[in-house]
């Protein structure tokens, strides 16, 4: 491991990187070669490629046990799931979301021709904070999706009650939290009904895919069909709809990777647990913790840097980057300062103090089965050193 204990040793004023190949955020897991070579071979047997293949429909059972839930359609992407979901139960006029997510959260909604309202966040959880989306309300609201962030579960109680209080549909974007839990009900059954992606990024990946998890056999029904075209059997097509459909290579990766998850979460943790370690005694650095309790998939390695700390974080992003640790600034600058909405809402900045403190203060780093080990200890180096 290449030490770093002068700002001289830092790649970033002319010294080596630490690592001759770059280390990713977002590297895929990758489950046993052998075993998806054993289904791929068998696709090319039966000539069945998409449409619902014997593959999607083994994987979508399998997810609705591994769930806990009635059903779990299967989609070829997570945004298209939203996309799908979010015309499902009917969202229409104004939903709060809050703008510290992924992008696809809110474009989902205006895609659909709905105006994405955002809430601020609370800054400990990251997630939404209910005092804030109570004050997003208006006669247009028809609905809040939530974000269980870093796979971090909402706050389900209160987003539950005041969607029961004002009449409101209430979703989940799970996009990060695939395995995880809250009191008992696993990711997949909160709401009515929970949005996965299973891009490559996740810590479960069908290479690009998504799903909606439901226990209403009826809004079930109506995402089957909008995935495909709005057809009910033969030339009968009944709904509008478009082109959701999972392929069966991507399936074929789903079950292998379902097989290995155990060993792709264990290793999420053990990193978590050495950064932990390696983090230790660094003022003005507080590293995001898990509750056991939620079953957490231990994905994301999000560090905040803590007023006191005594280098602008985009300097130590681009110190670590020059290192070939490609560590990111998930989720800045939050959607409401992305198009289109910052045009549309040049002032929404002052809704949002939270939202826009932390999303300047975060840092996402490599984590996953393949991580060199000694790439945490450089980490930990330099983020002391320019602490
Ligand atoms: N809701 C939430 C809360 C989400 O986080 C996401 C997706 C969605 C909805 C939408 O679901 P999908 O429609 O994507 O299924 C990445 C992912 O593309 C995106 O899926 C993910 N969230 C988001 C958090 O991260 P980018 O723009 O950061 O991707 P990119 O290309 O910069 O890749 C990220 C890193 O991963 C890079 O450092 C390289 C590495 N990588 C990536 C790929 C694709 C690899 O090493 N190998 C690969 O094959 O969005």
């Amino acid at each position: 491991m290449k030490s770093i204990r002068t700002a001289s040793d830092l790649a970033i004023h002319g010294a080596p990187p630490a690592f001759a190949e770059i280390v990713h955020v977002g590297r895929p897991n990758m489950g046993s070669r052998a075993r998806f070579g054993e289904l791929v071979a068998r696709i090319f047997e039966n000539r069945w490629v998409t449409n619902h293949g014997p593959y999607v429909l083994e994987l979508e059972e399998r997810l609705a046990e591994r769930m806990g839930v009635r059903h779990c359609v299967c989609i070829c992407n997570g945004t298209l799931a939203l996309e799908i979901a979010i015309r499902a139960v009917g969202l229409s006029g104004e939903v709060i979301v809050p703008s510290y997510t992924f992008i696809a959260t809110a474009h989902a909604l205006s895609w659909q021709g709905i105006t994405p309202v955002f809430a601020d966040i609370d800054p400990v959880t990251h997630n939404l904070d209910p005092a804030a989306v109570r004050r997003m309300i208006t006669p247009r609201t028809s609905g809040i999706i939530g974000v269980h962030l870093w796979g971090r579960p909402a706050p389900h109680a209160e987003l539950a009650e005041i969607a029961r209080e004002h009449r409101l549909q209430l979703i989940y974007d799970a996009a990060h939290a695939f395995g995880g839990s809250l009191d008992g009900i696993r990711i997949g059954g909160l709401g009515r009904c929970e949005v996965f992606s299973f891009h490559a990024t996740k810590v479960y990946n069908t290479f690009e895919g998504g799903a909606v998890a439901t226990n209403d056999d009826e809004l079930a029904q109506t995402v089957r069909l909008m995935r495909n075209f709005g057809f009910s059997g033969y030339d009968n097509v009944i709904y509008p709809g478009t082109n959701g459909k999972m392929t069966e290579i991507c399936a074929a990766m789903g079950l292998v990777n379902l097989e290995c998850l155990p060993q792709f979460v264990a290793a999420n943790r053990a990193n978590h647990q050495r950064y932990q370690r390696a983090f230790d005694g660094i003022a003005q650095l507080a590293l995001l913790d898990y509750d056991p309790a939620h079953s957490p998939n231990y994905q994301y390695i999000v560090i905040e840097l803590l007023p006191g700390y005594a280098t602008p974080r985009d300097q130590v992003v681009a110190a670590l980057n020059a290192e070939n640790i490609l560590a990111r600034k998930y989720f800045w600058p939050g959607c409401h300062r992305m198009q289109p909405y910052r045009g549309l809402y040049p002032h929404a900045g002052l809704m949002l103090p939270h939202t826009q403190a932390l999303a300047d203060r975060v840092i996402v780093l490599p984590n996953g089965p393949e991580l060199p080990e000694a790439c945490i200890g450089t980490i930990a180096d330099i983020v002391r050193l320019l602490a």
